[in-house]
Parts: C-alpha cells; sequence; structure tokens
C-alpha cells in the first residue's frame, strides 16, 4: 500500500457524515486526488501564473534540432496489414516534440522517438469494463475495505471502501486546499460513481471511473492489451502535430468551439457548463484528433504506464538528442509530496481550467498515487503490433 492512502484512511480530523456516508477530509493531510496534490506546483495556478513562473529552465535546455546527431531512422511509421482491432486507431510512430511551455515538470521540450502501436480510440467505457468484470468477478480496488493491517494507525471507522470523489463547494474559495472541494466517500467505486445513491445506469457509454493501477492491469491482462507510457500518450495526443499546446492546434476553442470537455466558469464552485457536461461525457462527445482518437485531451484524466517524476525529462536530454521508446524513470519523486509513488495521469479532465489545473494542453503532466482512483480518473489501452 502507498503512504497516500494511508494518510487519507489515518487523516486526523476526517468527519463521518452517516447520513450521507460522506467522509469529508477537510482537516486531512493531502492525498486521494491527483488535481489536489499539486497545491505546490506552480502550473496549478492556472496558465498565466504557471508560465510567469515558468523561470530559467525553460530556454536553457532546449534541444538543438531535431534527430541531431543520432544518425539513425525514426521508427516505421507503416500501418499492420488487415483489419484494425475492435475500436483501435493505428498510431504510426516516428518522431516528436514533447513537453509544455505552460509546465515546469514538462520542460525542457525533447525528441522522442516511437515504434507504432495500436490505441483504443475512447476512454474504457463502463459498458466495457462491466463485461470484464462479468466474466472475471474482478473486485476493484475502491470497492475492497482497507485492512487495518495495511493502514496502521487508522481509525477503524475509516477502513471502509470507498473513493475520492469531487464535492464542490457553493462558494468561491481559495485554491491552495483542494480538500474543500475533494471528499472521500464511502462506498463510491465504478458501479457508483459519486456514492451509494448514484449508479452507472444509461451510462454504459460514459468512461469507467475510480479506477486504481493495479485495477487497469487486471483489465488490460484480460482483454490483451497493456498500459500506454507517457510519451505514447503525448505522442498520440497531438495527432501528428508539433508543438501544438492543444491536441487540435493552437486555440482553446477555435472558431468558438468546444473541442474537449473541461470545466467552465469559476473553479470549483460554479460550473457553467458551456460545453454541456458539468462531469463526464459519454465518451466520443467531442471532435476526433487527427488518428482518430477521442477525448485525449479532457474528460477523464488516464493512467500511464510511467512513474511521476518531476524531473525526468531533464534527466532524458543528458542521455543523448533523441529518447527511444521512453519507459519513464525507475522512480518516483514528487517533491510535492515527498516519499509517495506516483504514476503519471495524461488528459487532464472536465475540472481542468484556464483557472486551475489546464492540464488539457497536450504536454501536460497529471500524477497520482497507483491505489488511488477518482472519478475523473479512467484510462485507455495500447496493443503493439502483432508480427
Ligand atoms: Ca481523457
Amino acid at each position: 500500500m502507498t503512504q497516500g492512502r494511508w494518510l487519507l484512511l489515518v487523516a486526523i480530523g476526517s468527519v463521518l457524515l452517516i447520513g450521507g456516508g460522506l467522509y469529508s477530509l477537510t482537516a486531512a493531510k493531502p492525498s486521494g486526488t491527483d488535481v489536489g496534490r499539486e497545491t505546490k506546483m506552480s502550473c496549478d495556478m492556472g496558465i498565466s501564473a504557471a508560465k510567469a513562473a515558468r523561470g530559467v529552465t525553460s530556454t536553457a535546455m532546449q534541444p538543438q534540432a531535431a534527430n541531431n546527431g543520432t544518425g539513425q531512422p525514426a521508427a516505421k511509421p507503416s500501418r499492420p496489414s488487415g483489419s484494425a482491432p475492435e475500436g483501435m486507431a493505428w498510431i504510426p510512430g516516428g518522431e516528436f516534440w514533447m513537453g509544455a511551455d505552460e509546465f515546469p515538470d514538462a520542460q525542457p521540450w525533447h525528441r522522442v522517438s516511437l515504434d507504432g502501436f495500436w490505441m483504443d480510440k475512447t476512454e474504457v467505457t463502463n459498458g466495457q469494463f462491466a463485461q470484464f468484470v462479468k466474466a472475471t468477478k474482478y473486485v476493484t480496488v475502491a470497492e475492497r475495505a482497507p485492512r487495518a493491517e495495511d493502514f496502521p494507525g487508522a481509525p477503524p471507522e475509516n477502513l471502509v471502501a470507498g473513493s475520492v470523489v469531487f464535492s464542490p463547494p457553493d462558494h468561491p474559495v481559495k485554491l491552495h486546499d483542494h480538500f474543500q472541494w475533494w471528499s472521500y466517500v464511502k462506498g463510491a467505486n465504478w458501479r457508483h460513481p459519486e456514492g451509494p445513491q448514484s449508479s452507472i445506469k444509461n451510462r454504459g457509454k460514459y468512461p469507467v471511473v475510480h479506477i486504481a493501477y493495479e485495477d487497469v492491469l487486471a483489465y488490460a491482462k484480460w482483454v490483451g492489451k497493456r498500459v500506454p507510457t507517457e510519451a505514447e500518450f503525448e505522442f498520440a495526443t497531438r495527432g501528428g502535430l508539433q508543438r501544438k499546446p492543444y491536441a487540435w492546434g493552437d486555440e482553446l476553442k477555435p472558431g468558438g468551439k468546444f473541442m474537449a470537455n473541461t470545466f467552465q466558469g469559476h473553479f470549483p464552485d460554479k460550473n457553467t457548463t458551456e460545453d454541456r457536461y458539468a462531469g463526464a461525457a459519454p465518451v466520443g462527445s467531442f471532435p476526433p484528433n487527427n488518428y482518430g482518437l477521442y477525448d485525449m485531451a479532457g474528460n477523464v484524466w488516464e493512467w500511464t504506464s510511467d512513474w511521476y517524476r518531476h524531473d525526468y525529462y531533464q534527466t532524458l536530454v543528458t542521455q543523448g538528442p533523441l529518447a527511444r521508446n521512453p519507459q519513464g524513470p525507475a522512480d518516483s519523486v514528487d517533491p510535492s509530496e515527498p516519499g509517495v509513488k506516483k504514476k503519471v495521469h495524461k488528459g487532464g479532465s472536465y475540472l481542468c481550467t484556464d483557472q486551475y489545473c489546464a492540464r488539457y494542453i497536450a504536454g501536460g503532466r497529471g500524477k497520482g498515487e497507483p491505489d488511488t482512483g477518482t472519478n475523473h480518473l479512467g484510462f485507455r489501452l495500447v496493443r503493439p503490433p502483432s508480427r
């Protein structure tokens, strides 16, 4: 078990509201959400503040040129013959610029070369996950009661199955304390995304949420696919565009059109839902990118297989001008929560706004503990070509 889930369950000051089945963690230590844990990162202040805080790292470490000095060709981009696996798109591989101007942990920009792969066109849906559970009787992490021996010091009343749910205040709040809008809800899991009273009835086409990393691995094994690396996810997001801020180009809303499910209004208290969705949307509700992939930006965050280190890109550029099929660092470091191991999340969610998070930007990076799902985190998978 990771320290973060332990922190969540032993948090002094947790309040159990039996009637609502709600654990308020207002006075708790950081835990449980990828957005929430980012309060010490400048990128969480919104785009303008993030750019202002970018400082000295952005220009000094830029690689000099594409594919400079390697003398080796890029990965072969040819599409395998035969029909595509159901629901998957061919991502041709090749070289691209990876990074972002807006976030210190996404710098410097660096060149990456990838082999081609198949990728799910959409986030994995409730309907797809239900098939897996029906076939295997799998029980997700959020559905299991935490064991006392895994969480020494946790009050017994806190050892209940549940997950982290966005529970916004009804008034404006300062953005430094994410427990003002995140709560640990007893009985929240993929079948009950907002808690025991909610369900996924008529939400078969919505992305499955409250999925921990081991749940992703179990589904992947069953379906014969694997989790994308961070580089694969970002390459696929960009759809062949080079160094653009968004998966579709230069503007967040070209011609006034919403291209992704994000948050409009005043975060977190007033969601004006100009893009029609306050929460998750059915997969494929917004236009696909150049590779035919939907919701690579927004809707729900998605797991990748990489461990998160804030300085990983800085390390990569010291190892050569071109990173080939990078798999992420060997360990995890997040300065905002030292000692807590996290995986990289990509794509941002329906809660990302230019006031906070903003990681629907193609090079943005999120992060979260492997044992922690939320109601704005899901996944999709990839498959190498069969040769
Ligand atoms: Ca997504």
